[in-house]
């Protein structure tokens, strides 16, 4: 039985819940789950959908699978599985991905953005090919979890696109500038098993443990305090994400000062037209 739940309809990709875990699932198997302007539309709207559930602890990204083929064997099977293989080349034009209107987009980039500012975790559970655009959106969750047959690498020079940004900034400050740029330069594959020794993923599990893997990490994270998670991720993003890095971390800080008394002081006493008594706030060493 399917446990779970539908959040909300779309075309390309699936949201689901389950007991407090969302599931984004990029839903175009058959084109190993290369994404559109109208895949990464979709997603944005999803990543703003559980950021404003509350009842959403930690989301999973992943990419929907293919069906077994007649006389398929498991190994064929399992190497045709994909999380994501990048932006769609059918619809890649000049300034971008053409969306449904004609407009070029390179809206992935929103998408990293989102997932890196959204203030709960994200477990790329990378199912497959993890290549190009798709391999940049596993390396900016905060966490990568791979089925032993996921495969791993940037494609960009071959077929004529980069990301010069967190796919290579964030990669190299993974793996290193070597390793980065070696990633970049060359345009091999990885196993699982490869991405795990560079630390570019966390763990490399069984094909069928994939979920329930993620699902327990999930759950472990939700045993913990959910306001401590959020400002550890925004004060490993701060640095690499600069001005804007600090920014979200500020706001965060903005936000739990708004929740003491201290703060509440100085607006009350506004509002009573008098002086606010910071004495009865200590500044502790
Ligand atoms: C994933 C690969 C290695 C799988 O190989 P395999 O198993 O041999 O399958 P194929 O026969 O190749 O594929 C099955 C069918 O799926 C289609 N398909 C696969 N990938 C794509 C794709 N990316 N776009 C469109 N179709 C795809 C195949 O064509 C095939 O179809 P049929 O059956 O009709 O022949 C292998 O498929 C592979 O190497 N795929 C291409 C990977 C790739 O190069 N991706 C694009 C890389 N570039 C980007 O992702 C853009 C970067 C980016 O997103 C970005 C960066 C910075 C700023 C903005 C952006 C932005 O774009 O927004």
């Amino acid at each position: 039985m399917n446990k779970w739940k539908l959040m909300h309809s779309f075309r390309e990709i699936l949201l689901e819940e389950y007991e407090g875990i969302a599931k984004i699932t990029i839903n175009r198997p058959r084109w190993r789950n290369a994404f559109t302007p109208l895949t990464t539309a979709e997603l944005s709207r999803a990543f703003s959908i559980v950021r404003e559930a509350p009842q959403i602890r930690v989301i999973l990204l992943t990419g929907a699978e293919t069906p077994r083929k007649e006389g398929e064997s498991e190994e064929e099977w399992l190497r045709r599985q994909a999380f994501c293989a990048g932006g769609d080349m059918h619809v890649k034009g000049r300034g971008g991905y053409i969306d449904e209107q004609g407009t070029p987009r390179l809206s992935v980039l929103d998408v990293q953005m989102q997932i890196r500012r959204l203030p709960k975790p994200v477990i790329a559970m990378v199912n497959g090919f993890a290549i190009g655009g798709g391999h940049v959106l596993h390396i900016v969750c905060d966490l990568s979890i791979a089925s032993e047959n996921a495969r791993f690498g940037q494609t960009g020079p071959r077929v004529g696109s980069f990301d010069a940004g967190f796919g290579s900034s964030y990669l190299a400050s993974i793996v290193g500038q070597k390793k980065a740029r070696e990633i970049w330069f060359m345009c091999r594959q990885y196993s699982a098993e490869e991405a795990e020794r560079m630390g570019m993923i966390n763990k490399v599990v069984p094909h069928d443990h994939l979920e329930e893997e993620c699902i327990m990490w999930a759950r472990q994270m939700m045993e913990h305090s959910p306001l401590a998670l959020r400002m550890i991720k925004m004060g490993l993003n701060a640095e690499l994400d600069g001005q804007a890095g600090i920014q979200q971390l500020a706001g965060d800080c903005t936000a739990l000062y708004y929740m003491l008394d201290e703060a509440q002081e100085g607006g009350r006493a506004f509002l009573e037209k008098r002086k606010p008594d910071w004495d009865k706030f200590p500044v502790l060493p």
